[in-house]
C-alpha cells in the first residue's frame, strides 16, 4: 500500500492482512499483559520530557475508544454522517487527574471495546459499506473505521512491545 493511501486511511497499512475485528478483540489482554510485565513504576514513568508514560498512553487509548464508539454508531445509524476530527493533546490535559489511573484506563477501555465489538460482530456486508465523511480524510466506509481503530491498536502495541 502506498504512503499516500496509508495517509488517507491512517494506520490501515499496519494490519497487513490481519482481520481487524480479531486485532480489536486481542488488544485488551495484550495491554494488560504489558502493564503486568512492566510493573507500576515503569508504567508511571515518562520516557522523556513531553512524552507520555504507559499510563497516559492507556488513557489516550481509552479516550480513542470513546471516539470510535461514537463514530461507529454515527455511521451505522445515519446516511453519510460528518465525522468530527479530534485532537488528542487537549484531552491529555486531564491525564494528571487523580481518577485517571492505569486500572481505570484499562477497565474503561476493555468495557468500551467489548461493547464496540458486540456491535461490529453484527455488521452485514451492506453495513460495512455504509459511508461517512471525514473532513480531513474524505469518504470512509464503516469497515474502514474498524480498520483504522485496529491499525491504531497495532501502532501503539508495537511501541509498547519494545518497552
Ligand atoms: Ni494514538
Amino acid at each position: 500500500m502506498s504512503e499516500e493511501t496509508a495517509h488517507e486511511r491512517p494506520y490501515i497499512h499496519l494490519l497487513a492482512g490481519q482481520d481487524p475485528a480479531e486485532v480489536l478483540c486481542t488488544t485488551p489482554a495484550a495491554l494488560r499483559a504489558v502493564v503486568e510485565r512492566l510493573g507500576a513504576d515503569a508504567v508511571n514513568t515518562r520516557p522523556g520530557p513531553g512524552k507520555w508514560s504507559v499510563r497516559e498512553l492507556l488513557c489516550h487509548i481509552a479516550d480513542c475508544e470513546v471516539a470510535w464508539a461514537w463514530r461507529l454508531r454515527q455511521t451505522y445509524g445515519a446516511d453519510k454522517p460528518l465525522l468530527q476530527p479530534f485532537d488528542q493533546d487537549p484531552w491529555a490535559r486531564a491525564y494528571d487527574g487523580v481518577q485517571y489511573t492505569t486500572e481505570t484506563a484499562l477497565s474503561t477501555f476493555t468495557a468500551l471495546r467489548t461493547w464496540n465489538l458486540a456491535l461490529i460482530e453484527t455488521f452485514s456486508e451492506a453495513d460495512k459499506a455504509r459511508l461517512a465523511n471525514h473532513p480531513e480524510i474524505g469518504d470512509l466506509s464503516l469497515w474502514h473505521i474498524v480498520e483504522i481503530a485496529a491499525g491504531h491498536d497495532l501502532h501503539h502495541r508495537k511501541a509498547l512491545d519494545k518497552l
